[in-house]
């Protein structure tokens, strides 16, 4: 019945059998694990690309595309946009998946170089992966800044209003902004315009310091990511369709002899692996570890998970 989860695709003659993923996975010391959307899925928090998936939930905006809810741009001229959305993507208090149990197990078997995951939900921390060594490729929910001002708060601080769909506004930017709408009211009155006015509506708006489209990445990823490919011995993607710079980068980067692995839902053709597999993660995982190499997952679902095989 695994088979209805394992589909296994492999381009490396040597690489042809679920035994070499097994001896990769027991070699390597220094894991590099790449994450995205797909390891979360299983908790019912939508990914962006698959048909159930976030994107395709964004219709009714009437945006023309719909990964416009994380531009910079559009938030600047609408953050209403982003405010209504939001709520769908706040990170769960202390669920993590079996998927999210593995790196915490690689962590402790000393194997985990780092893991790099373009999630917003945080998750690998209740899993208990150390912060350092969690790279947040696309920051979090754990602070938001204003985007006038650039003040920092503790990213709860806002969760009230994002569920409420609710524009939260700094303190410090109070005083301007409502002197801008004044001044704007005035203009309208006088059918007058002006371009100082193009972004009033996001002035002193609390954001969440996650990544947007037309945003640089954290720090922390341009000071990681080149020793931790020359250090890797080994690359792990999972759950990710590989679509979004730079992050996607870092699969052509990693050098050949490394050994190159993906397990994801739906197969990537634009990217090379020496073995695809093909399922839903914490199936794969859950396979691979308990069935193939005698290792434990802690969590709870994972006897039902490797008996139901
Ligand atoms: P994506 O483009 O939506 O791709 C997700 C991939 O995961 C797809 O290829 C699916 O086939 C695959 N997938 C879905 N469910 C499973 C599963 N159970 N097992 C295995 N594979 C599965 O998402 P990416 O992460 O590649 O895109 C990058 C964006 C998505 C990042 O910037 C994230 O911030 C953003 N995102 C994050 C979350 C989150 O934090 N949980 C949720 C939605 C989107």
């Amino acid at each position: 019945a695994m088979n209805r989860v394992l589909k296994i695709r492999t381009r490396l003659p040597s690489f042809h059998k679920i035994e070499h993923v097994k001896n990769a996975l027991e070699n390597a010391k220094n894991v590099l694990v790449l994450t995205g959307a797909g390891i979360s899925t299983s908790l019912g928090i939508p990914d962006f690309r698959s048909s159930q998936g976030f994107y395709a939930r964004m219709k009714h905006l009437g945006l023309d595309d719909p990964q416009d809810v994380f531009s910079l741009e559009v938030f600047k001229r609408s953050p209403e946009v982003f405010y209504s959305i939001a709520h769908m993507i706040l990170p769960p208090e202390a669920a993590y998946t079996p998927l999210h149990g593995f790196i915490r197990l690689l962590q402790d078997k000393g194997k985990l170089l780092r893991n790099y995951t373009q999630n917003i939900d945080n998750l690998e921390a209740n899993a208990g992966v150390l912060k350092e060594k969690i790279v947040q490729c696309h920051g979090s929910f754990a602070t938001a800044s204003c985007i006038t001002c650039k003040y920092k708060v503790p990213g709860e601080t806002l969760f009230g209003h994002l569920r409420r769909q609710e524009i939260a506004y700094c303190p410090f930017c109070e005083n301007e902004r409502k002197s801008l709408l004044a001044q704007l009211d005035k203009m309208e009155d006088e059918g007058v315009y002006s371009r100082k006015f193009e972004y009033v509506n996001s002035f002193g708006v609390m954001k969440p310091d996650i990544t947007f489209f037309g945003e640089d990445l954290p720090e922390q990823f341009h000071t990681t990511i080149k020793s931790d490919i020359e250090k890797c011995d080994l690359l792990i993607c999972i759950g990710t369709s590989l679509k979004v710079a730079p992050v996607s980068e870092i699969v052509n980067l990693v050098p050949n002899h490394v050994p190159q692995i993906l397990i994801n839902k739906d197969p990537i053709y634009h990217c090379e692996f020496d073995v695809d597999i093909l399922g839903y993660c914490d199936h794969v995982i859950t396979y691979l570890t308990g069935k193939e190499l005698g290792w434990r997952i802690n969590h709870k679902d994972f006897d039902k998970i490797l008996n139901s095989g």
